[in-house]
């Protein structure tokens, strides 16, 4: 159940001044490639900036746009590189979650007029609609000011370009990486806004050689709010039970895998909206052999990705997961695993091997139904994109290498090997606010055992958990809700370990997770349990775990987490 603030009544806003900057294509568009911008001679420096602009229908868009104006640009390049990102902040208060329909519009209305002036945007913590930073999410950098703090670290509008400045570690995996804003309770709004955008650590056929030489395509699944929310469903679709909605508006899971969707998805700004889903485009050459590498950046949007050609799954070759190599770099799974869907929750990373429809054939790529739960959203049955397989075809604008010079050997064992030195216990759940009133706003919760549920405190000056660098500690998160959840924690990857108590054999890392949801005549709760590594040095410092549905996120379930360095006193034990 998605539930706090922006239950705001549409639209008392009007629409923003000036051209658009955050355009986007129309429904049927063929599927743009983001454009790629790659390292040169160790370093990759850019400057971006992030802009929003209101519809006519109220709804609002975010980007990240280049100085020439290009949207959420690719950002490539090698493990041991340095990127130089200087963000500038253009966002605008276009009346967004602050108390609803006060401000006349959005014109004159320039958020440089409110941006409090000379805070340092490594310590002010501003929590504002038009405050905004950059999460890496995936990368193993400090969560340090100018890295990759999202705690302390706020840029204003006024603030000029912030410098984001660091070194892609040099045993970082390859693979498909994303950077967005992590502003503690804006997030949603933000992304779900389209403020996201892919980010390729290179080599991946170094861990992985059957895709060296393929033709790749970076899609960037986002959702959005409905274009079309007062439509009754397609008249293709089977009848369904009536439309239930949730405290946020949004639509409310129905278990039967069709009706209205609690959001709209686009594929690399393609909306592909509810009713009819009128696919995307993409063309290919008949039969040929692609790596598709697609980043979940929907705000709450649970994917569970296909390949039909007519009516029949096409098999998958999932070559990477949260951007490592499935057998990357330990060799204990295959390099390609083939199957015929995959789950993506928010947040989360797949690579995978596809291969396009013989000419003439009717061949989509669509999502599946998510069964979030009673109190989920709905994620029904949906296409994505056509692919028009013609041997005319544009070739994508990049190909992996040929040359797979394998990747080093790893410093440290296999994670999924080491003893835990501690297990510790935490729990999702939700409340309503006002208990007697069922449409009263919920709060959300993860909490650590035997403590009190809180929602997130940025004011806290005293971290959630303590732990210490060089240990690998055990994490079993319990779900006490009946919705999913996705755990994600920055700075580090882990391994799935045990599922609802059984042993799991994933001999590979993720960076989010799934939490399966509770169910009444479940006699425990479901949990997951995760081998957490701290044993990376750039893990010293104080982070964020959070579930990635950011409506959660936002209304409090995150907490904070500081390794202390190895050679410090013992972390405090529990
Ligand atoms: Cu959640």
């Amino acid at each position: 159940m998605a539930a706090f603030v922006l239950t705001l009544a549409q639209p008392a806003h009007a629409v923003s001044p000036g051209p658009d900057p955050c355009v986007r294509l129309a429904p049927g568009s063929e599927v743009p490639e983001p454009r790629n911008l790659r390292s040169e001679r160790g370093v990759l420096a850019l400057d971006l900036s992030i802009h929003n602009y209101r519809e006519a229908d109220g709804s609002v868009r975010y980007c990240y746009l280049l100085a020439d104006g290009t949207q959420a640009p690719a950002l490539r390049l090698g493990a041991g590189e340095l990127l130089i990102l200087r963000l500038r902040n253009d966002l605008t208060d276009i009346g967004m979650a602050q108390g609803g329909p006060g401000s006349p519009g959005g014109h004159d209305h320039s958020a440089h007029a409110h941006a409090a002036p000379a805070t340092d945007p490594c310590t002010s913590g501003a929590m504002t609609p038009v405050s905004t930073n950059l999460h890496f999410h995936g990368l193993t950098v400090p969560p340090v000011c100018h890295q990759d703090d999202v705690l302390r670290t706020s840029v204003q509008p006024g603030d000029g370009p912030f410098e984001y400045r660091f070194r892609v570690p040099r045993d970082q995996p390859p693979g498909l990486y994303w950077y967005h804003p992590h502003i503690h309770g804006f997030s949603s709004q933000q992304v779900s806004g389209g403020a996201s955008g892919p980010m390729i650590i290179e080599g991946l056929e170094r861990a992985t050689p059957d895709v060296a030489g393929l033709p790749e395509r970076v899609l960037v699944i986002r959702d959005q709010s409905l274009l079309n929310p007062a439509a009754p469903p397609s008249s293709s679709e089977p009848v369904v039970p009536k439309m239930l909605i949730d405290r946020d508006g949004d639509a409310a899971n129905n278990g039967t895998g069709f009706g209205k969707p609690a959001k709209d998805l686009s594929i690399n700004f393609v909306p592909v909206p509810y009713p009819d889903y009128p696919p995307a485009i993409m063309r290919m050459r008949p039969g040929e052999r692609q790596l598709w590498r697609v980043v979940n950046a929907c705000s709450v949007t649970y994917l569970n990705l296909a390949v039909v050609f007519g009516h029949t799954p096409q098999r998958l070759g999932l070559v990477a997961i949260d951007g490592v190599p499935m057998n990357a770099p330990f060799g204990r799974s295959p390099p390609v695993t083939w199957i015929d869907h995959i789950g993506v929750p928010p947040g989360a990373r797949v690579e995978f091997i596809v291969q396009g429809p013989p000419a003439g054939t009717p061949a989509l790529f669509v999502t599946r139904a998510v069964d979030t739960g009673q109190g989920g959203e709905n994620d029904p049955n949906r296409a994505l994109a056509a692919l028009v397989a013609r041997a005319d075809a544009p070739e994508p604008q990049s190909r992996l290498p040929l040359s797979s010079a394998p990747l080093p050997a790893p410093a440290r064992p296999w994670l999924g090997e080491v003893a835990p030195v501690r297990v510790r216990h935490f729990y999702f759940s939700e409340k309503l606010k006002d208990p007697k009133d069922p449409n009263s706003a919920t709060d959300f919760y993860i909490t650590e055992e035997g403590k009190t549920p809180a929602p997130f405190d940025p004011a806290a000056t005293v971290p959630d958990v303590l732990a210490r660098q060089g240990d690998v500690e055990d994490w079993i998160i319990e779900n006490r809700s009946t919705e999913l959840h996705a755990f994600h924690i920055h700075q580090l990857h882990f391994v799935l370990v045990g599922w609802s108590g059984l042993p799991v054999n994933e001999p590979f890392l993720r960076d989010t997770v799934n939490v399966p949801y509770f169910r009444a005549q479940m006699l425990e709760y479901p949990s997951v349990r995760l081998r957490m590594d701290f044993r990376d040095p750039n893990t010293v410092g104080t982070f964020v775990y959070h579930c990635h549905l950011l409506e959660h996120e936002d209304g409090g379930m995150m907490g904070t987490i500081r390794v202390e360095p190895a050679a410090a006193a013992p972390a405090a034990a529990r």
